[in-house]
């Protein structure tokens, strides 16, 4: 059992709010009850809700095997999804072509979802590639996953900003955690965007834990939306786990944000069902309990029913999606182990345009070290 200040962490009475069927301020479209708020369904095709199942299934097939991948020495550290499939993919989802998208570490399924290589995203966690190398950055407009917490903020909103002076009809999403938003870049980006009326989305995902620090250790707000508030913009939370929420919320903001309406804050409750990492050890710090009840609200179980009791989703279709999903992993994680690797001193490049005389001199040391496995 694990408590802060004398509270027992299965008690917090945020998670305990947030997990409430009827949150009054959360919006849903499909409660963890398999409820359907009818009015609020957005107009999608059964092909399109389809594939925002069948994204959630590759991201949470590609999240297992790549945790194992890591436990076999096979890639690097790595930041688990699972969880918040919904989430990412929901707001992805959400996004047209010419939309800029900025993802930190843990967002595989906004990649995956906004069309990049399942194996560009492994040769990153190989230590090669940066999600972008084999793709044409100018038409991705998805950024490199940012690790520094919330430097990507502002980026976003410079990038929203820039949009809006060339007169260009996009608008930029920027990812990022609960506890993201005690930096001071989130309050800068947060700030200027408001100033500005940059047509920015800050799409944060409310897992609940920013490693071992439980969401009310990280801000004493009631909620992390209401932090709009004091930049004089429009925040609203939605159920994480809930991927049609996500996705009309996203896409309500996007369209308001393109229609010269500025910035929105979307507050994305979930829930992180793994470790922080594949180095991390959540045991030592949440109660098994609290995993066990978000477990119960799993975003693509919910997705699924929705699917079987809204679209006639079939056993068989099932059975192939997940087979699919399988095949393509172990594909990519084939190809990926097929290529030749990088060149040690390649980890020099991509600092600085021109290397510093410091990095030459460290970079001569491991060209010439003979112990060094090229
Ligand atoms: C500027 C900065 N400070 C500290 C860290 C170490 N760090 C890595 S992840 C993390 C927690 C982030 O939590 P949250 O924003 O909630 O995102 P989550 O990991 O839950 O997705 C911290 C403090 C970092 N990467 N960058
Ligand atoms: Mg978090």
């Amino acid at each position: 059992m694990f408590y802060y200040d004398g509270v027992r962490l299965t008690d917090r009475q945020s998670v305990i709010d947030d997990m409430a069927i009827q949150a009054p301020d959360v919006n849903r479209v499909v409660s963890p009850d398999g409820t359907v708020d009818e009015r609020a369904v957005p107009n999608l095709s059964r092909t399109e809700v389809e594939e925002l199942y069948r994204l959630q299934v590759l991201a949470r097939t590609f999240d297992e095997k790549a945790v194992r991948l890591h436990r076999q020495g096979r890639i690097g550290t790595y930041a688990p999804l699972a969880g918040q499939e919904a989430a990412q993919v929901g707001a992805a989802y959400a996004l047209e072509a010419g939309d800029y998208c900025f993802p930190t570490y843990r967002d595989h399924g906004i990649y995956l979802a906004r069309g990049l290589d399942l194996e560009d995203v492994l040769l990153h966690l190989h230590g090669e590639g940066n999600y972008v190398d084999r793709e044409d950055p100018a038409t991705l407009r998805t950024f490199p996953p940012t690790i520094p917490i919330a430097t990507q903020l502002p980026h976003a909103v410079g990038v929203g900003m820039a949009s809006d002076y060339r007169g260009d009809d996009c608008a930029s999403l920027v990812s990022f955690g609960d506890g993201a938003t005690s930096e001071g870049d989130f309050h800068e980006g947060m700030n200027f965007a408001g100033v500005f009326d940059a047509p920015t989305v800050f799409f944060c995902q409310n897992n609940h834990w920013a490693i071992s620090v439980p969401r009310e250790r990280q801000t004493a707000s009631a909620t992390i939306a209401q932090k709009a508030d004091a930049y004089g913009f429009e925040g609203v939370r939605v159920d994480g786990n809930d991927v049609l929420a996500v996705y009309a919320a996203v896409r309500d903001a996007l369209d308001a944000a393109k229609a010269g309406e500025g910035p929105r804050l979307i507050e994305a409750v979930t829930y992180r069902q793994g470790a922080h990492t594949t180095t991390d050890d959540p045991s030592k710090y949440r109660d098994d309990a609290e995993v066990e009840a978000w477990r119960e609200r799993d975003p693509v179980e919910r997705t699924r029913e929705y699917l079987e009791d809204a679209h006639d989703w079939t056993d068989d279709e099932e059975n192939e999606l997940r087979e699919w999903a399988e095949q393509r992993v172990a594909e990519a994680v084939v190809g990926v182990e097929e290529r030749t690797g990088m060149d040690v001193d390649d980890i020099f490049e991509h600092v600085y345009a021109e290397a510093t005389p410091r990095l030459g001199r460290q970079r001569g040391r491991v060209v010439d070290d003979p112990e060094v496995d090229r």
